[in-house]
């Protein structure tokens, strides 16, 4: 299938649909991509109960070998996970604005700051959630090793001053306009609060882009948009 179009008009693709968890911080990055692309009217949500372990379930690892979400399922059941790989698809349907960089430059430096925000910040935390804290429970944390979540909690804090660094010679996280790396940021950040790692009060240019992207409705409206209209 070519769902790809060329005048910028999305609003002819086919549904696709997100099976993810709405208050997720990773679903939270591939719910703000959509609605930067204005895609919300193309997707149909479907929730997988993190708590209950439904994602670690033989039906839900069928979709997706990993057992994470979120997974996007194409309507010719093609699936994609990762939410860089999504964000890539839905990046690469056309539309404004361009998250993932048009020209080389910019693909190798959003793909790298990506990146980075994952490994040093949001993968890091996701790593402390269910190594150090009960995590999602008994029940779905067959494995914790306490000792690595904690040493990851302090790779996120190093990753804080990192990017406070990079944001105060930039106004995004890379370079001078909104994109997925933003949004993996953004990602990295909305699980330091679920988890109560605060961003200290020092890295003031940190919080002052994570003020400012929290004005933006992709990221204000990302929980309550797969709830009915
Ligand atoms: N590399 C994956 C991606 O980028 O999509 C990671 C996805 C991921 O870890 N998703 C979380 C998950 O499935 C969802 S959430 O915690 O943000 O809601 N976690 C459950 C688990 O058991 O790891």
């Amino acid at each position: 299938m070519n769902a790809q179009i060329s005048n910028g008009d999305t609003t002819k693709l086919p549904i696709m649909t997100i099976h993810d968890w709405s208050t997720g911080p990773y679903p939270a990055r591939v719910r703000i991509a959509l609605a930067e692309k204005n895609l919300q009217s193309r997707v149909q949500f479907v929730s997988v109960d993190l708590w209950k372990g439904e994602h670690k379930k033989p039906a839900f690892l069928a979709k997706n070998y990993s057992g994470t979400l979120p997974v996007l399922e194409l309507d010719d059941g093609t699936l994609i996970a990762e939410c860089t790989a999504i964000t890539e698809y839905l990046d690469a349907l056309d539309g404004a604005p361009v998250l993932t960089g048009r020209t080389p430059r910019e693909k190798g430096a959003i793909h790298m700051m990506s990146k980075r925000a994952e490994l040093e910040l949001l993968d890091a935390i996701s790593v402390y959630f269910h190594h150090a804290t009960p995590g999602l429970g008994p029940d779905v944390e067959i494995y914790q090793n306490a000792e690595w979540g904690l040493r990851q909690r302090d790779k996120a804090l190093r990753g804080m001053a990192y990017f406070d660094a990079v944001l105060k010679q930039q106004p995004f996280v890379a370079g001078a306009f909104f994109s997925m790396a933003d949004i993996t940021l953004i990602g990295g950040l909305i699980f330091a609060g679920l988890v109560e790692l605060a961003v200290p009060a020092e890295y003031e240019a940190l919080h002052a882009w994570y003020a400012r992207m929290n004005e933006r409705p992709s990221v204000k409206n990302r929980v309550t948009m797969s709830e009915p209209a």
